[in-house]
Formats: C-alpha cells, sequence, structure tokens
C-alpha cells in the first residue's frame, strides 16, 4: 500500500535535481543546506547516512529518499524555498524535531526535507500576560525553561518534551499530559506566522486574546500536518506555574477501579487536579524492564492489573496537599478498589512516578517494533478494545510466536478519552498489519469514536479516514487543500491521499 502510493505521489512531481540546489544556494548558506545531489558544487557531500536522520521516523517504520534537506533561518527564506518548490512543482515535507507518530514528518518520496530547527529564537515574551511569541523551531523543553522564570509553564507538555518543536506541536495539534488542565491548542494559540504553499507569507501573528474579525484562519493550520502550509511563528497563551504540584500513583485490583476513582478525583480533587493518566501492568512491566521507572514494591501491589497517575497543581501548599492527603485517605480504605497508592514526597520521586507512565513510549520502542494506535473510545471500552486486539491476534496465530506480537499494551489519557494501543512485535511484517487493520479502525468506528486522537493521521492513517469522517467532510477537506495547494507540493500524501 505504501509502495502503491509512493508511486502515486511521485508522478504528480518533480524531482529536485542538482540546478535546484544550485537555486537555494543563491540565498542560503551553505551550512543551511544537506544534499547528496550529484552536480551540486559543495564543499561537503551529503552521504545517504547524514540525511537518513531527516528521512527515517523516530520509530523506524517510515523512511523517505529525500536527498535535499533545506533548515533555513528566516521567515523570508521559508518564502523563497517555497515560492520556488511552487513554480518547480517540488514536493515539500515541513519538519519539526521529527518525532511524529503517524510517518507525518518524513518524504514518501524524494521530497524537499524543510526542516525548521535553525528558526529556533524567541521573539517576545510579556510577564504580565504570559503571552510568548516563539520561531517555530523552538524545542518545546527549552520554550519551558525560557519562561520558567518568569513564572509561567507552557500548555502543553509531552514525554518528546526534549526534541518536539513547538511549530510541530502546532501541526499536529498535540494533546499530551496537560491537556485535561490547559486544553488543547486550538484554544491556547492566539496567532500564528504560516508561509503558504505558492511562498505567500501570512501574518496572523496576533498577541490578542479576543479577535472576532470573521474567520479564524489559524485554526486551519492548527492540526494540518504541513499539508496547507509551513509554520514559522507561534503567538501562543502560557498559564502561571503552580505553586505546589503533587502527584500519585494508584494500583489497581482491575480495570473496573479506574472509572469510579476517576469519578471521585473529578469531584474531590476538582480545580486542582492536573493530570489523570491510565496505564496497564503490561505498560508498567515493560517501564520497569527496561530501568526507565523505578518499580513499586512487589509484594504490595501483587497482581494490580491496572495503574493510575494522578497529578494535582494549585496554589497553596498546604490546602493541596490536605485535600490530597484525604483523597488518598479515602480511596485506600476501599480494599476492593485499590491495592496500594503512593504519594510523591519529593521532587525526584515526583519525577520518578512520572516515569513509569511518561517512558512507556521509549520502553515500547525498546522491547520491538511498535505499531500505535492512538484512538479515542468510551472509557468504559478501554480495557475491552485491548483485550479484543490480542484476542484478535491469536486467533490469526500472530501472538507470542517467533516473529510475531511480543505484547499489546494499553495506556493513555484517561481524562480525555484517549487510549493508547501499541502491539509490539519482533518486525514490521505485511501479516501483523493485516491482523490489526482495518479490525481495530472497525472497532473504532463501531464506538463512534476517533482513529486519531492526538498523533495525526500523517501517512500512516491517510487511507483510513472515513472510518472517522464522513464523505461529505473529506470531501470538504479536499477542497479545502486545493484551495491552498492546488499543485499538491505540500507534504504529499499526508492527511487526505
Ligand atoms: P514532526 O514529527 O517533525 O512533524 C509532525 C507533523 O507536523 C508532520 O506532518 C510535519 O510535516 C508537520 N510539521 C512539523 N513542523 C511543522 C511546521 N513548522 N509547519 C508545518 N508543519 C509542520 N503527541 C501527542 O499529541 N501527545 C503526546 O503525549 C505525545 N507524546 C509523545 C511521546 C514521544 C516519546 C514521542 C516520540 C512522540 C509523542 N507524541 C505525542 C507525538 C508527536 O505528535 C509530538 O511529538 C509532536 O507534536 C511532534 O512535533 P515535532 O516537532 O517532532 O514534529
Ligand atoms: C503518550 O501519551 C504519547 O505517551 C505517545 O502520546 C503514545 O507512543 C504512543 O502510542
Ligand atoms: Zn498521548
Amino acid at each position: 500500500r505504501l509502495v502503491f502510493r509512493a508511486y502515486a505521489t511521485a508522478s504528480r512531481l518533480t524531482s529536485p535535481t542538482s540546478q535546484d540546489v544550485a537555486h537555494f544556494a543563491g540565498f542560503l548558506p551553505e551550512s543551511s543546506i544537506i544534499t547528496s545531489l550529484e552536480g551540486s558544487k559543495f564543499s561537503k557531500k551529503a552521504e545517504s547516512a547524514d540525511l537518513e536522520q531527516y528521512n527515517a521516523d523516530w520509530m523506524g517504520k517510515y523512511m523517505g529518499k529525500s536527498r535535499v534537506v533545506l533548515r533555513p533561518k528566516t521567515t523570508e527564506d521559508v518564502s523563497k524555498i517555497m515560492k520556488h518548490c511552487w513554480e518547480r512543482r517540488i514536493g515539500v515535507v515541513p519538519q519539526g524535531g521529527n518525532t511524529g507518530l503517524v510517518g507525518g514528518g518524513v518524504p514518501v518520496n524524494d521530497e524537499v526535507v524543510l526542516n525548521l530547527s535553525a528558526m529556533n529564537s524567541v521573539r517576545s515574551f510579556d510577564p504580565v500576560s504570559g503571552i510568548l511569541v516563539a520561531d517555530a523551531g523552538c524545542v518545546l523543553e527549552v520554550l519551558s525553561q525560557e519562561i520558567a522564570p518568569h513564572g509561567y509553564i507552557m500548555p502543553v507538555d509531552l514525554g518528546a518534551k526534549g526534541s518536539c518543536h513547538i511549530g510541530g506541536n502546532v501541526a499536529t495539534n498535540a494533546g499530551g499530559l496537560r491537556l485535561l488542565r490547559y486544553g488543547s491548542l486550538h484554544g491556547t494559540v492566539l496567532g500564528l506566522e504560516v508561509v503558504l504553499p505558492d511562498g505567500t507569507i501570512i501574518d496572523q501573528l496576533s498577541t490578542l486574546r479576543k479577535d472576532n474579525t470573521g474567520y479564524d484562519l489559524k485554526q486551519l493550520f492548527i492540526g494540518a500536518e504541513g499539508t496547507l502550509g509551513v509554520i514559522t511563528g507561534v503567538s501562543i497563551l502560557t498559564p502561571p506555574m503552580p505553586q505546589s504540584t503533587n502527584n500519585i500513583v494508584l494500583a489497581l485490583n482491575s480495570f473496573e477501579s479506574v472509572l469510579p476513582i476517576f469519578k471521585k478525583t473529578r469531584t474531590q480533587l476538582s480545580e486542582i487536579l492536573s493530570a489523570f493518566e491510565y496505564f496497564d501492568r503490561n505498560a508498567y512491566n515493560l517501564v520497569v524492564k527496561h530501568k526507565l521507572g523505578k518499580s513499586l514494591a512487589e509484594d504490595e501491589i501483587g497482581d494490580a492489573s491496572a495503574f493510575v497517575l494522578i497529578e494535582t497543581s494549585g496554589g497553596n501548599k498546604e490546602h493541596d496537599e490536605a485535600k490530597l492527603q484525604d483523597f488518598l485517605e479515602e480511596v485506600m480504605s476501599d480494599e476492593s478498589l485499590v491495592k496500594t497508592g503512593v504519594l510523591a514526597q519529593a521532587t525526584e520521586q515526583f519525577q520518578q512516578l512520572w516515569s513509569l507512565r511518561e517512558c512507556i513510549p521509549e520502553a515500547v520502542s525498546k522491547e520491538g517494533k511498535a505499531y500505535k494506535y492512538d484512538i479515542s473510545v468510551p472509557i468504559t471500552t478501554f480495557e475491552e478494545v485491548v483485550h479484543k486486539t490480542r484476542e484478535q491476534l491469536k486467533s490469526k496465530n500472530l501472538y507470542k510466536i517467533p516473529g510475531g506480537v511480543k505484547e499489546v499494551v494499553g495506556y493513555g489519557h484517561i481524562g480525555d478519552g484517549n487510549l493508547h494501543l501499541n502491539v509490539v512485535a519482533e518486525k514490521y511484517s505485511p501479516e501483523v498489519e493485516g491482523a490489526l487493520e482495518p479490525f481495530i479502525y472497525e472497532l473504532v468506528a463501531s464506538h463512534r469514536g476517533s482513529i486519531s486522537a492526538e498523533h495525526g493521521i500523517g501517512l500512516m492513517k491517510a487511507h483510513a479516514l472515513q472510518y472517522s469522517k464522513s464523505k461529505e467532510s473529506i470531501a470538504l477537506m479536499k477542497r479545502i487543500k486545493h484551495l491552498f495547494d492546488e499543485r499538491g507540493i505540500m507534504n504529499p500524501g499526508k492527511v487526505l491521499e
């Protein structure tokens, strides 16, 4: 399927040549161009190994064949690149930190990779309003460090924070660990600067909280995964840093306990609740096995089959701790629900407890090749969906056999109704993929769920959009795409087939 799509894309577009590279070299410094094209007059010709990090995705599942990577430093240069590629009908893949999990940030074929990592300056920060304006290529964690001394935090947080860019976060509408508290980027992003496929610069880098001047154009680029334009600047509202933050991990007798505890958490911890995350025993075991998290006391957790991590963030240490303590005592007294609970006593333990949840994707990668399904389904069905997937793999005789599936794990953002179903195999194979798809997409559709809760569609799910979007909606999406990019050069093959 991937191969077919790659050819379909290639037929419409032109491959970049050494003349194109010479054109780029007319305005970009040599250090901003990485190419292995023959005839390009560069002091250092790139080897395929130099290009691999831009062609291969984080999971090692997708691999493009690009021979030209551009790392511009200014919006004007992005505009010149796009104008040239538009005129020449060369495909362009915007790339941030390349941590995406659906193959959206790497080329399908030999498109130009437009990597934003050299656009990494903070443009302004207002310590009264908390409004930050930054280049799209700023790394999320670096932005957190920049605003922390002013008493602010980024409204989005995720395990990939050390590598992903704010532009990539906006382009994927990343959800992450703080969505429950601070909402989605559709709410916190105040403005964007975008370069359209033909090179036009759209300056909507507003710092206004309120601006009802017709269509809210920036929303179209949030979550468009680089298919409508290149985001070069982001204006975002950052919340004040909480004065007191605590977390607990509860080991539960069964998944059945998750929902009553979630309900209780929402009522009892109410305004200080900032995260409610779930992970099953298999996910926990993998993190411990790969030494990415410190195991809880074995004799206390016993055969616990589910875990939740609850975080609180508030403005008054004594008040928040007393509230959490009361909550913990109450849930722990119900032995039918909870086996044991750990309340972080210090910053180090706070981080350790978070690692048990945050490091699951990394543990999964260390275990094998991951098929990742990032789905919205009713919370009540989380465990059932994981169970049905395991049964499906068993029925096809692909589970726990040499070369087959090693583990099926479930975890995710309970507060957002978002399950991460990860199937870890010894290798990527058509047999395993064939057993999982369309099986999982049909299962999701039977619950009227979403086949992409937060990671996007990318290349992985472009063929499966109809499981979550009506044909009328897809037709409208195609018209919007055509309006912005009638030549189809922006991130070809992604989101829409
Ligand atoms: P890339 O991977 O480089 O690109 C992703 C997509 O955005 C591509 O389609 C690309 O073309 C486009 N893009 C990138 N930059 C631009 C730009 N400037 N303009 C236009 N388009 C652009 N996601 C979540 O939602 N929640 C999580 O909790 C979460 N946790 C993660 C944990 C790990 C360990 C990893 C590896 C990934 C995780 N992700 C999560 C997935 C992911 O979507 C994010 O990591 C992130 O938002 C991608 O940012 P990036 O800069 O790496 O983008
Ligand atoms: C998370 O919540 C991320 O940890 C990654 O969204 C999920 O790797 C995954 O499937
Ligand atoms: Zn997630």
